[in-house]
């Protein structure tokens, strides 16, 4: 896998899909604000280098429709020992169970390894917030022949101390509210997506927690998704001092999504999860055999 330590090297390897050769770019070209053409069957240009420390990315002609038979591809690249965030602000792309028409695929890293993939996405369903581990990120756009939508925008701010959210894979992890245990930022906006392996459920406990109290929970509160998106089933929505309950998904997806108002903090959340085996949760343990 490619890894941050790479990046000293003199060059970061792309491949051109369309003249099916390989580049090999100066670690100073990312430094300019180059914008590198990727040319589609209809020579539309899109895709390119980023690597001011903020920009965004909109599907080609957006809001209009984006052309059909299209693949672009941009390198997200921002200063050493920082990550990128990804919000996207509109997403709409043809719908397929699978994303088998048209899709954007979002990698962790240079999109040639696929171990870096964080997520295939399609439809109207926006992808969550997504934070690089290290300071490149890229995003792949695919269009087929058949029906066009319009698209996608999604701005990449450096992330900042205040940073929050993000995709975590792992066996296991931490998650906290922006800034823990310091009272946490007014209009904070968090998305987490813990996302572990096939037939494994998550469970979350929370460690610490003290949220600006109200009925229902409208100001500041901590909603939990039993899928990766705020359409999947509700596991419950919390806020004031009381620890929420253990909660354990029935699919190997949970969405954590922390909201603030614009007053009144709190020392907000810590809190872990970790992923157990289906096979654990559905073989009962054998009934104690009676003593001999
Ligand atoms: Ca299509
Ligand atoms: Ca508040």
């Amino acid at each position: 896998m490619f890894s941050p330590s790479h990046r000293s090297n003199e060059a970061i390897y792309i491949s051109d899909k369309c003249d099916h050769h390989a580049l090999f770019l100066p670690v100073s070209f990312f430094n300019s604000t180059c914008s590198w053409c990727h040319l589609s069957k209809q020579c539309v240009k899109c895709g390119g280098i980023l690597s001011a420390p903020s920009g965004n990315i909109s599907s080609p002609n957006f809001p209009g429709l984006y052309p059909y038979s299209i693949d672009c591809s941009w390198l997200i690249v921002v200063a050493e020992g920082s990550s990128v965030l990804l919000t996207f602000h509109h997403f709409e792309l043809e719908y397929h169970a699978s994303c088998a028409y048209d899709y954007i695929k979002i990698y962790n890293g240079i999109s040639e390894d696929e171990g870096n993939l964080l997520g295939i996405f399609c439809g109207n369903i926006s992808p969550p917030q997504f934070t690089s581990s290290w300071n490149v990120m890229s995003i792949i756009f695919h269009s087929d022949r058949h029906v066009a939508h319009r698209g996608f925008s999604v701005v990449y701010p450096l992330s900042s101390l205040d940073m929050c959210g993000g995709v975590l894979t792992g066996l296991s992890g931490v998650i906290s509210s922006p800034g823990y245990p310091l009272e946490y930022s007014n209009d904070a906006d968090c998305s987490w997506a813990i996302h572990v392996s096939n037939n494994s459920v998550v469970t979350l406990v929370f460690l610490d927690f003290q949220l600006e109290n109200n009925e229902g929970c409208n100001f500041d509160f901590v909603a939990l998704f039993d899928g990766p998106t705020v359409t999947h089933r509700h596991l419950g929505k919390y806020c004031g001092a009381d620890k929420p309950p253990h909660i354990v998904t029935t699919s190997n997806q949970l969405l954590v999504v922390f909201k603030s108002d614009f007053n009144i903090g709190g020392r907000g959340f810590k809190a872990y999860y970790y992923s157990a085996e289906f096979v654990i949760r559905l073989t009962p343990s054998p009934p104690e055999k009676s003593a001999k």
